[in-house]
């Protein structure tokens, strides 16, 4: 092998696979004229299609501790008055629980302490909500990936939906990611706000922090992660409380 092609073998493989198979299925072709062009057209829509994927997994900035907004505003619902939410929070959320369910192998319902007791990843990241303002916070919580993975995805499940202990004005909320966004290490399930337990208004006792999207996605008062290969049958059929009832994006990454 020489030292051009090398790489060559090597960026197409970083795509699941789909490298390999194209050139088994290609290199007899890439001997006519036709076949090359066609070589280079699929060499440019791997590049660009590898191009994106890879700004999608890119991390989103990170800030230092200085940064931090010494107050972080409560949006959308900032409290639940339903009996059962007043009976948890007065019980400081300790009987609280977090459902993972739908396509997993091992359906799960985890205790705050199951929860603490996972490895934890700490960001201090800006949240930013198309109202208009933004927010820098500290937030802890295990990855989603680490819950996925111990759930067991099954095979055809495309996205993950996030349900809420609370209705906003046209009734529950809850949103949805695709699978990038959920493997995606900025993405977990937080239970710490500047090192305490979140307050009620950012969504105590666990919420979402996806900091490849807008504030909207970031579920808060969150009661299950439900594994499904469609949206169709969630809520209105779009994705989400926001893409439901105000025709909002369904992506809304930055
Ligand atoms: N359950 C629930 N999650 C929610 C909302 C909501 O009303 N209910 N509002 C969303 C919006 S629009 C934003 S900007 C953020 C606000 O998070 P914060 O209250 O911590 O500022 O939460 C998002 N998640
Ligand atoms: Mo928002």
């Amino acid at each position: 092998m020489t030292n051009s092609t090398g790489p060559q073998i090597k960026r197409r493989g970083l795509l699941a696979g789909m490298g390999a198979l194209f050139l088994g299925a290609c290199s007899k072709v890439a001997e006519t004229k036709i076949g090359s062009g066609l070589l280079d057209a699929a060499e440019d829509w791997h590049r660009k299609a590898h191009r994106s994927l890879a700004s999608r997994m890119a991390l989103a900035r990170e800030f230092e501790k200085e940064d931090i907004s010494p107050y972080f505003r409560g949006n959308g619902t900032t409290e639940i008055d339903t009996p059962e939410y007043q009976a948890a929070m007065e019980n400081q959320f300790a009987d609280w629980r977090l459902e993972v369910r739908g396509m997993v192998d091992t359906p799960m319902s985890l205790s705050m302490d199951n929860i603490r007791a996972l490895p934890q990843r700490t960001q201090i990241t800006r949240h930013d909500c198309v109202e208009g303002w933004s927010a820098i916070g500290e937030w802890t919580g295990p990855q989603l990936s680490t819950l996925l993975e111990a759930a067991g995805v099954q095979q055809g499940a495309n996205f993950v939906v996030f349900r809420c202990a609370d209705s906003f004005r046209q009734g529950p909320y809850y949103e949805s990611i695709d699978m990038v966004d959920a493997y995606h290490p900025q993405t977990i399930v937080a239970h710490l706000l500047n090192g305490e337990p979140l307050p009620v208004k950012n969504g105590a006792p666990l919420r979402m922090r996806i900091e490849k999207q807008l504030g909207y996605k970031h579920a808060k008062y969150l009661t299950a992660i439900e594994l499904v290969a469609s949206l169709e049958d969630i809520g209105e059929g779009q994705g989400g409380y926001w893409e439901d009832h105000h025709g909002y994006q369904w992506y809304a990454g930055i």
